[in-house]
């Protein structure tokens, strides 16, 4: 059956990149730090030895598929021009490009940056960042060797779908290239907190480069949190449900837990091969119950605290010894950087230890293996194993319990899980630990030992459904969907934007008209946002347009703020003004402003005492009196802290409001209380009210213009800055772009 729904959903999907292919032939292109094909020089002739990983087999589906291709490093140095041509013919017929990097390259972005900076800060090993300009330096140029090598067969239109943090900033330089390509980016290492990001000095130049992309993954969802707010802080996008609404285009964040190849491990674990092995092995080893553990070499895997865990283990339970057997495979990695090797000569060390204190003739505590095994071997290891240790100090996801649990065809094992691995968000059914906690790893030991079978069956069971069900393949596919929906809510945010031959038009007929009118919201539209809101005034260029303006038409400047901060910025210009949400109107030639909206303001004590309460308990927080409002600021708030205590303030008054018939609402870093009935749209309709208008048009940014759009006669354009859903005809992308629009007008 679940071969079926695979066979299916493959075919769907097959389907569908039939179908884009045929619309548009477009291509996709996967891009990683490696291809998944090994380079070896040999005999002077180049060999390729494929990958077996998973993430190769799941993405076989895409790449193998018609034009798609796959581009990344080939994983070996080559130099001569003739050479590099042989090895991309090679490579061409594995549906592959090369990236070619040299030694250089690779010591200082890949040794250097990847694996010294970024790792060990994604990692939240913070004593090992090496914060190395020239690493740096590598770490840009190569990204761009990168970019480079896939635009010589990138297409305007196509997908290109870039893996983990050797290629941070690769999605920003194709999209400066390839405004409309579609760009994905999947991290495959933890996304760490915001207080860790903050110590890198580029910290701003890589999260800059991500958002190039429209859809950015993680494994897991706090990987992703960390991410949304680290751009919040540092680059200052915030988002609303993992969307970031970023100049004139939206990026999804989600995380996306990856998936292995199930079928090949539940297969192989009862395969002739395998099953020879284990027999074999298990001659050798005799009657012992056997803790597996698989690692790369590296410090994030927590090696060392394991074996220290054992022996504690034998020292404390005599009675478990020559009974139970640790096998260790330690994959060699990056043993040539300083850390690594210290890491490795700690564990020949301890194991050393661990060997010489308890073994006896018959019996070795730990069996070690520096080195990988061939796939069967591995197979045999997880099938024959009675427990596996997966303890790391942070990882990504981790494959390796994965397979464990997709190899257990007699459901019997059990699987004891760091919970600073991505995957014990998922593998909730394992025997989850705290890898640093050496008591309750040890603890966890014994209960694996000692736990009856019909519970090792029930949890096995359940984490196998949830492996079946959520393997590569659908990985793979909900990723894409994810990628083609986002694109799709892009599409129509910009079958609403505007475009040259619309402004170009909106100009035609701006100038034809004899008695045109603009009402014209300020912040956000006519000028951008600023730290302190009194910072916010209009600057000359600004000055200059509104009174060219003012000059051949009706100007109404519609705003949120107050009527004196309004009166005094345009006390100069023939403009109407409409205050405070259209609570205070003010015609060009009157001397004052005049109440629009008879106001009851009996409200305001009670609101305002829960307000100054939240402002005690908020440093920064402060509250603004409005004629028919009241206004609590957070801008100047610790990030964070703001929008929890608005959050709470905002329940608050919600609950109180309708006792008050008031609307609370929330604005950028404010929310505000006032009286339903008063707004921006009911004032412009006031104005307009006697008047015949052969142009009119409104340009807004927020929610308060909304009301402006929904007044506007039925021939009227109207215009949102920001690409946001609106009632609006059209979105523009900034205050640059409304100025441009303006400005047009009146030359
Ligand atoms: C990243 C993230 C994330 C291991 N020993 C042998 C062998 N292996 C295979 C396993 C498994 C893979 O290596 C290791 O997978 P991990 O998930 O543990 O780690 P990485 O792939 O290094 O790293 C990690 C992953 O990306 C995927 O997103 O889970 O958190 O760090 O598949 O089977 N394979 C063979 N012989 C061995 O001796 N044949």
């Amino acid at each position: 059956m679940a071969d079926l729904l695979r066979v299916n959903s493959i075919l769907i999907s097959a389907f569908f990149n039939l179908i884009n292919r045929s619309k548009n032939m477009s291509k996709t292109i996967i891009v990683s730090n490696r291809l998944p094909v090994s380079l070896q020089h040999k005999f002077g002739k180049f060999e390729f030895k494929p990958s077996a990983g998973g993430l190769a087999t799941g993405l076989g589906s895409i790449y193998k598929e018609g034009d798609n291709i796959w581009i990344g490093w080939p994983g070996n140095d080559v130099e001569d021009p003739n050479q590099r041509q042989e090895v991309s013919e090679e490579l061409k017929k594995l549906k592959m490009a090369p990236v070619f990097l040299t030694k250089k390259d690779i010591e200082l972005y890949y040794e250097g940056f990847s694996n010294e900076t970024i790792w060990p800060a994604f990692h939240y090993f913070t004593q090992y960042i090496n914060y190395e300009e020239t690493y740096w330096q590598a770490y840009v140029a190569v990204n761009r060797k990168f970019c480079d090598a896939i635009l010589e067969s990138a297409n305007p239109d196509d997908t290109i779908w870039v893996h983990d943090y050797q290629l941070l900033l690769l999605p920003m330089m194709l999209r400066e290239t390839l405004p409309s390509a579609t760009i994905a980016f999947f991290q495959h290492i933890p996304f760490p907190s915001y207080e860790i990001i903050r110590m890198l000095p580029w910290r701003k130049e890589m999260l800059e480069g991500m958002v190039g992309a429209d859809l950015i993954g993680f494994h897991t969802y706090d990987d992703m949190r960390h991410f949304l707010s680290a751009v919040g802080r540092i680059l200052g996008l915030s988002n609303e449900s993992g969307y970031i609404q970023a100049d004139n285009r939206l990026i999804n964040v989600d995380s996306f837990p990856m998936g292995i190849d199930y079928d090949k491990f539940a297969k192989a674990a009862v395969s002739k091969k395998t099953l020879a092995n284990v027999k074999k092995f298990k001659s050798l080893l005799g009657e012992q119950r056997l803790l597996l553990t698989i690692d790369r070499l590296d410090y994030s895997k927590g090696i060392p605290q394991r074996i220290k865990v054992f022996d504690e283990l034998l020292e404390a339970h005599p009675e478990i010894h020559e009974t139970v057997s640790m096998i260790m495979v330690v994959v060699p990695s990056r043993d040539k950087v300083k850390s690594y090797m210290e890491l490795k000569e700690e564990i020949d060390t301890l194991v050393g230890g661990i060997n010489s204190k308890y073994r006896t003739l018959n019996w070795v505590p730990v069996h070690y293996f520096y080195r990988s095994f061939p796939f069967n071997e591995l197979s045999a290891f997880y099938s024959m194993s009675d427990i596996a240790l997966v303890t790391p100090l942070r990882d990504g996801m981790n494959l390796v319990c994965k397979e464990f649990v997709a190899s257990k065809t007699d459901k019997k094992g059990v699987l004891i899980l760091s919970e600073m691995a991505g995957a014990s968000k998922e593998l909730v059914d394992a025997v989850i630990v705290n890898p640093n906690d050496m008591l309750a790893v040890k603890k966890s030991i014994l209960t694996a030992l000692n736990m009856p079978e019909d519970e090792q069956v029930n949890r096995i069971t359940t984490m196998q459904e949830s492996l079946k069900k959520y393997d590569i393949f659908q990985w793979v596919k909900v990723f894409m969907d994810r990628l083609q929906n986002v694109k799709e809510k892009q599409q129509e945010f910009q079958s609403k934007a505007i475009d040259k031959a619309l402004m170009k038009e909106l100009e035609k007929k701006f100038k034809a008209a004899t008695d045109p009118v603009l009402f014209l919201d300020y912040d956000g539209t006519l000028v951008g946002f600023k730290n302190r809101p009194e910072n916010a005034f209009p600057d000359k260029e600004l000055l200059d347009i509104i009174d060219k303006l003012a000059g051949k038409c009706h100007v109404v400047i519609i705003s949120g703020r107050d009527k004196e901060t309004l009166g005094k910025w345009f006390a100069n210009q023939r403009v109407d003004m409409i205050a405070e949400h259209g609570v205070w109107v003010k015609r060009s030639e009157a001397e004052s402003f005049e109440l629009y909206a008879e106001v009851d303001d009996s409200w305001k004590p009670d609101i305002r005492q829960v307000m100054d309460y939240y402002v005690l308990r908020t440093p920064g927080a402060f509250i603004e009196e409005k004629h028919h409002s009241l206004v609590w600021h957070y801008r100047k708030v610790e990030s964070g802290l703001g929008d929890l205590r608005m959050r709470e303030l905002f329940s608050h008054l919600k609950y109180m409001a309708s006792g008050h018939n008031l609307q609370v609402l929330e604005g950028n870093m404010v929310l505000e209380i006032k009286r339903p009935d008063i707004n921006k749209g009911r004032a412009a309709i006031g104005l307009l009210k006697g008047e015949s208008h052969d142009f009119v048009l409104a340009l807004g940014d927020d929610w308060t213009d909304e009301d402006t759009f929904k007044a506007m006669p039925k021939d009227a354009y109207t215009i949102r800055v920001g690409y946001a859903y609106t009632q609006a005809d059209y979105n523009i992308k900034n205050p640059t772009e409304v100025r441009q629009l303006l400005t047009s007008f009146v030359h």
